[in-house]
């Protein structure tokens, strides 16, 4: 599963290229957060209709389900926001779906997110 904390992400369908970029990197809990989405084919976009983008992880965390809106470039984005979970556990999951060329798809992808005020004390 590609991991998107520290770069884009790229899943393979076969026939068809999903791609997930995180801003800032890395991903910072309870901040704001842009996730992008790009479906693309031969190097050209596609259009990826009624695309959403769902985090989950081990534990139940509370629903984060978002609708992808268009954006630059042919990609589809979501503004997020993700809580650090008590346990410490800061590995997600980022499920992207949508249809494509009348198909369903589904695309997995990991992160870490870093914990909120946690760069390091002098
Ligand atoms: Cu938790």
């Amino acid at each position: 599963m590609p991991d998107v904390t520290l770069a884009d992400g790229v899943v393979d369908l076969g026939d068809v290229l999903v791609i997930l970029s995180v801003t800032p990197r890395p991903p910072v809990a309870f901040a704001r957060t842009r996730f992008r989405v790009r479906v693309e084919s031969g190097g050209a976009p596609l259009a990826l209709e009624g695309g959403r983008i769902s985090f989950e992880m081990v534990m139940p965390m509370g629903d984060h389900r978002y609708t992808l809106v268009p954006g630059e470039d042919g990609w589809q984005e979501a503004e997020v926001v993700l809580p650090f979970c008590k346990s410490g556990n800061a590995r997600w999951h980022a499920i992207v779906e949508g249809t494509v060329a009348g198909r369903p798809r589904v695309a997995r992808f990991r992160l870490d997110l870093t914990r909120p005020g946690s760069a390091p004390s002098p």
